[in-house]
């Protein structure tokens, strides 16, 4: 083989080798920037004991026996929150009626008297999927609702 050979074999080796060679690394997306969401919370009455003269059915479902004996069905508007790990939340909570509710988080439990609102301030340390619920026991297991907070590494370059 002459020189020249060589040369051309050797550059057609190197040229075969850069078309198989991985891609460049592409630059990662930039890592998420948490952020403060508003969060508007309000506490409403769907199947109350003072509907009863509205809804005739719920006479029943009051009554010993009834399938909603004990309970009253109130809910948080909304229920459920997507927020990204590291996000810090203004929840604005608004209980308008005279019933006391409350709204619980891990780390977080804010009691809601009647006609009442409040600010409270909270965290999404962690990624997950965490219960909100009103501790008052009439009002459980219905009056509940779901935190989700993604990953921060799933968001990243938004
Ligand atoms: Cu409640």
């Amino acid at each position: 083989m002459n020189p020249s050979t060589t040369r051309v074999l050797a550059l057609a080796a190197l040229l075969a080798s850069a078309a198989c060679a991985p891609p460049a690394p592409v630059p990662s997306a930039a890592a998420y920037k948490p952020r403060t969401r508003d969060l508007t919370v309000t506490m409403v009455p769907l199947l109350v004991k003072e509907q009863q003269s509205l809804f005739p059915f719920l006479k029943d479902a009051f009554a010993e026996g009834g399938v909603l004996y004990g309970k009253e069905v109130y809910a948080f508007s909304p229920s459920t929150f997507t927020v990204v790990e590291g996000d810090t939340i203004d929840f604005h909570l608004i209980n308008p009626e005279d019933d006391e509710h409350s709204f619980v988080l891990p780390d977080l439990a804010v009691p809601m008297p009647g006609g009442t609102t409040k600010h409270v301030t909270y965290v999404a340390r962690h990624a997950g999927i965490f219960p909100i619920v009103c501790s008052v026991p009439s009002h459980l297991p219905m009056m509940s609702g779901q935190l989700v907070v993604l990953p921060a590494a799933t968001m990243a370059g938004t």
